[in-house]
This record gives structure tokens, C-alpha cells and sequence, in this order.
């Protein structure tokens, strides 16, 4: 990783470290409990505490996916937005356009078997296991959320870099740009019924961008493993650009020599750049990027330039 920068003035205080040491002190509780499979005899040997904590979020239990927190990223700078928040309040347009509806549309949604597959100009092309991506080690990083509509999060990733996935491949010199797909299955997407999109969903990052420290490939959230609505089992996380650039559920990650088309940049060129980068003094052409709502609290708050990571990213633009 960079090292760690100077803390950037929007960064807030201890509290929002305090929020986030709960949090994972939290998981660890859970953890050490051994409630992968919880269940009621797990909720009696936990405690109120802990049937509180379960009851409060109403989501799912899931085995954790223990990864140590990388402390080397910068700062979130506030507080994890709250998991139950975050899980149903998603853009996953393979789902429809109502976020407070994908994570029920999305509930059965799986993909099994799943690799993923790298290809064009890599000297090993193939599939890779999902085992395979995480056996090259996971860690937890927190990393500020900021969707292109001027709502934001704030989230524990679980992951690994996607120069990491990448280097499975061995990328040819040739390489200066990776494409990255989404899955395809209409029987279980219903808008991939519809023809009112093009899908698969495919964004691309310039092969530099790809390989920046900061550029993530998460399988979980919240120590565990990515619910469907999340992008199971494998999503494109890029703190730095809008939501947008980030698949969902990828499927291929293909290297290619000229610039990649993208979904959204098609779509609307006027609206959405080719790069995305999180720029607040770049209006959107319907809305104001000065701000962004913090999703949960619904606190107001600045943008950063680049998401707050203009220490770490802004080199790649210079
Ligand atoms: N496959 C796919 N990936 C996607 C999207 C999508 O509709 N389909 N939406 C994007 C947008 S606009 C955002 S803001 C984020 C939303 O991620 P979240 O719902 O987990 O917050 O996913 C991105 N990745
Ligand atoms: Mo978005």
C-alpha cells in the first residue's frame, strides 16, 4: 500500500474510530462464538447482547469471513454506514430500478457453479475458483461508497487487490486496458428479460488504474460473505470512482489493447464519463456533486475530490 497520508480536513475525529473499533470488536465477538451456522441453541449461548445485535439487522446469517482490517489504507474518515442499511439499499439494475426492492428480487439469486475467467492478452488465460481468489489473502479494508446519484456509504470490504487477480493470468505488455463483465442469466434476472438494458453489465479501467493498490475485488461485507444484492460472489470495488465503475457479480475479466466499451458511458456519454472519477466541482448535468447523502444517518456532507483519495489516485491523472 502508499503510505498513509496526511489526514485530509474532511476526515472527522476519534469518534469515527471508535465507531469502526466497535464494529470490528463486534465481529470478532460474533466470530469467536463460532456462529457461522447460527442457530437457536447459538442465540441462548449468546446472550441478549447477541440476540439483540442478530435481531437488530434482520438479515441473513452467514458464515464470517474472517480477514484481518488492512490499517494501511487511508481512513474512511466516518463511521461504517450500518449493514442493514446498506443491504437494502442497492443499485443492481439486473434486478429492477426500485433500491429498496433488488435485495428481495435479488434473494435466490446465485451463481453455481462460478469462476471467473481471464482472458485476451494474458499469457495464462483461464477460470479461476472463487477459493483461488480468496487463497490470495484476504483482508478487511473500509472504504467510502460514493454512487454517482449523491448518496454514499461507507463499508468493510472483504477482499482481495485486483492486481492480485490480475497477476493470476500474467497480463501481456500489450495490455493497457481490463474490461470487466457482469454475469448473464435471464432466467434469473428478470430485467435481463426485458431488453431494456444492454447487458451483461460491463464497465473497464485503464490497465494502470486496475492495477493501483486501491483497486479491490470484494467477496464479502461486514466479515461475511457477499449477500446477492451485494454483487455475489465477487464484485469490482474502486473507492475513487462512482459506484457505477464497480461491477456487480463479475464474471470476466478480459485485457485488451484498445480502450473497452462501457455501459454506462454508452449509454449516456453527456452524463457519464469514460473515467467516472469522483469529482465534485463536475456538476452532473441534472444535480450538483458538491455533496452527497450519507445513507442510514442521511447526513449531508462535502464530496472529496476523488472520494478522499485524491493523495493516493490523483498521480494517475496528472
Ligand atoms: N452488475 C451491476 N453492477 C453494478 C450495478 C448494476 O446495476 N449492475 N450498479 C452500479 C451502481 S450505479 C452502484 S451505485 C453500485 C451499487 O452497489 P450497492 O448496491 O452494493 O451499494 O453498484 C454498481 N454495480
Ligand atoms: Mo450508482
Amino acid at each position: 500500500m502508499p503510505s498513509t497520508p496526511r489526514r485530509p480536513d474532511w476526515a472527522l475525529p476519534e469518534r469515527a474510530a471508535t465507531d469502526e473499533a466497535a464494529h470490528a470488536t463486534r465481529r470478532r465477538f460474533l466470530r469467536a462464538l463460532g456462529l457461522g451456522g447460527l442457530s437457536a441453541a447459538g442465540l441462548a449461548l449468546g446472550g441478549r447482547e447477541l440476540e439483540r445485535a442478530v435481531a437488530s439487522r434482520g438479515l441473513p446469517v452467514q458464515p464470517p469471513l474472517p480477514a484481518p482490517r488492512n490499517g494501511a489504507v487511508p481512513r474512511a474518515g466516518r463511521p461504517p454506514t450500518a449493514e442493514r442499511h446498506a443491504l437494502r439499499y442497492n443499485n443492481f439494475y439486473e434486478f429492477g430500478e426500485d433500491k429498496r426492492s433488488v435485495w428481495r428480487v435479488a434473494r435466490d439469486f446465485v451463481l453455481d457453479p462460478y469462476s471467473l475467467v481471464i482472458d485476451g492478452l494474458v499469457r495464462r488465460p483461464g477460470a479461476v475458483p472463487l477459493e483461488t481468489v480468496e487463497a490470495l489473502g484476504l483482508e478487511e479494508r473500509v472504504y467510502r461508497f460514493r454512487c454517482v446519484e449523491a448518496w454514499a456509504m461507507t463499508l468493510p470490504w472483504t477482499g482481495v487487490p485486483l492486481a492480485d487477480v490480475l497477476a493470476l493470468a500474467e497480463p501481456e505488455d500489450g495490455a493497457r486496458y481490463v474490461a470487466l463483465q457482469s454475469f448473464h442469466d435471464p432466467a434469473q434476472a428478470p430485467a435481463q428479460r426485458e431488453g431494456r438494458w444492454p447487458f451483461p453489465y460491463h464497465e473497464a479501467l485503464r490497465l494502470d488504474e486496475a492495477l493501483h493498490p486501491l483497486a479491490f475485488v470484494a467477496t464479502g461485507l461486514y466479515g461475511k460473505r457477499l449477500a446477492p444484492q451485494s454483487g455475489a460472489p465477487l464484485r469490482v470495488v474502486l473507492p475513487w470512482k462512482y459506484g457505477y465503475k464497480g461491477p456487480k457479480s463479475v464474471v470476466r475479466l478480459t485485457l485488451t489493447a484498445e480502450r473497452p466499451r462501457t455501459f454506462w458511458n454508452d449509454l449516456q456519454p453527456d452524463e457519464y464519463s469514460w473515467l467516472s472519477n469522483v469529482d465534485p466541482h463536475q456538476p452532473h448535468p441534472r444535480w450538483a456533486q458538491t455533496h452527497e447523502r450519507l445513507v442510514g444517518s442521511g447526513d449531508r456532507v462535502p464530496t472529496a475530490p476523488y472520494n478522499g483519495y485524491a493523495a493516493q489516485v490523483a498521480g494517475l491523472y496528472a
